[in-house]
C-alpha cells in the first residue's frame, strides 16, 4: 500500500495500490466510533477516490481486529447531534451514506469485529461486505436513544426482509458473521487472517471488468430505493454515454457553428 502525502487526516488512513483505495477509520480506542471530524475526513477521502481516475474500487474498513465501526461517538453527543471542535452539532454521517451510494465506483466494506449502530449502517450502504469470522453486527439505537429511519431502516429491510429488519432494530441483538451471511447482510465470511487477501481478490476481479458496466449497474441497483434522485443518477449515466455519440455531438457542433443541426444521418432505431 502507498499513502499519499499531505492529506492531513487525523481520524482516518488513506492507502492506495493497484487501482484500489483503502479508507480506514482509525480510532481503535473507541472501537472506531466516528465523530464529525472523522466523517468530514471520510467525505473528503471518498471524494478523492471518486475523482482519482487511477482508482476503480474503494474499500472501507476499521483499524485493528476488534471493530469496523461502533457508530457515533457517544462521548461527544450533544442535544442535537455529534459536537465538533467548534461546538457545532452534526448528523453528517447521513451525507456520507448518500455519498457512498452515489459515487460511481464499487465500495466494499471489509469488516473485522463489531459493525454496530451507525457503523452497521455504514457497512449496509456499501455495495458489498466481506466479513471476518469474528465480525458482529447489530443496531443499538432504541437502547441508546437513537434511530436511523432512513437507509438504516429502509435499506436494511430490502436486504434482510421487513420482519428481520424489525427484529434487528426492535430487539437490538447482535448477530455473528454466519447469521449475517444467512440473512443476506454480507457477501462472504472468511477467516480473520484472510480478510484483506480475500477482499483484495474481490476488488481485483471487479477491476478486470468494464468500469461503465459496473457504474451503471450500481446506479441501477440504487435507482428505485432513491426515488427521483436515484433515477437522476441512472439517467446521468445515459446522458454521459449519449454525449459520447456523434449524434449528440452534432447538436453541440451546430450550436457552436451557428447553423441548424442536421440529425438526418442518425437512424431512429426500432
Ligand atoms: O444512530 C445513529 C444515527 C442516527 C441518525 C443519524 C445519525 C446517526 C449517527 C450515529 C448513530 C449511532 O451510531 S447510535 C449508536 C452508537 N453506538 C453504540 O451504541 C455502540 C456502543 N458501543 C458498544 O456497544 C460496544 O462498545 C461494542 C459492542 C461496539 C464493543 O464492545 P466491547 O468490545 O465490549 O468494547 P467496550 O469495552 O464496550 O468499548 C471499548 C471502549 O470503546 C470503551 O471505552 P473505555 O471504557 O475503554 O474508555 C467504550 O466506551 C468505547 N466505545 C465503544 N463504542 C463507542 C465508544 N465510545 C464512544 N462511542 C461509541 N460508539
Amino acid at each position: 500500500w502507498q499513502q499519499p502525502e499531505g492529506l492531513g487526516y487525523q481520524d482516518i488512513l488513506y492507502h492506495q495500490a493497484e487501482g484500489i483505495a483503502k479508507l480506514t477509520i482509525n480510532r481503535p480506542e473507541v472501537r472506531n466510533a466516528f465523530r464529525p471530524e472523522t466523517v468530514r475526513e471520510l467525505i473528503d477521502a471518498f471524494h478523492r477516490a471518486h475523482h482519482d481516475p487511477a482508482i476503480g474500487v474503494i474499500i472501507l474498513t476499521g483499524a485493528g481486529e476488534l471493530a469496523f465501526c461502533s457508530g457515533g461517538d457517544q462521548r461527544i453527543r450533544g442535544e442535537g447531534g455529534y459536537r465538533d471542535n467548534s461546538g457545532a452539532e452534526h448528523l453528517n454521517v447521513l451525507d456520507l451514506q448518500r455519498q457512498i451510494r452515489t459515487l460511481p465506483k464499487p465500495v466494499v466494506a471489509m469488516v473485522a469485529g463489531y459493525a454496530i449502530g451507525g457503523g452497521h449502517v455504514l457497512h449496509l450502504v456499501c455495495d458489498l461486505t466481506i466479513a471476518a469470522e469474528n465480525a458482529r453486527f447489530g443496531q443499538t439505537g432504541p437502547k441508546v436513544g437513537s434511530f436511523d429511519a432512513g437507509f438504516g431502516a429502509g435499506l436494511m429491510a430490502r436486504n434482510v426482509g421487513i420482519k428481520k429488519a424489525k427484529e434487528i432494530w426492535f430487539l437490538c441483538r447482535q448477530y455473528d458473521a454466519h447469521e449475517a451471511l444467512a440473512m443476506g447482510l454480507v457477501n462472504a465470511v472468511v477467516p480473520l487472517g484472510e480478510l484483506e487477501a480475500v477482499t483484495l481478490e474481490w476488488c481485483r476481479q471487479m477491476l478486470r471488468h468494464s468500469p461503465t458496466a459496473l457504474r451503471v449497474l450500481k446506479a441501477a441497483f440504487n435507482a428505485d430505493t432513491d426515488g427521483l434522485a436515484g433515477i437522476q443518477e441512472l439517467a446521468g449515466n445515459a446522458t454521459g454515454l449519449y454525449y459520447q455519440t456523434p449524434e449528440a455531438q452534432e447538436g453541440r457542433n451546430a450550436y457552436l457553428e451557428k447553423r441548424p443541426p442536421d440529425f438526418s444521418r442518425f437512424p431512429r432505431r426500432a
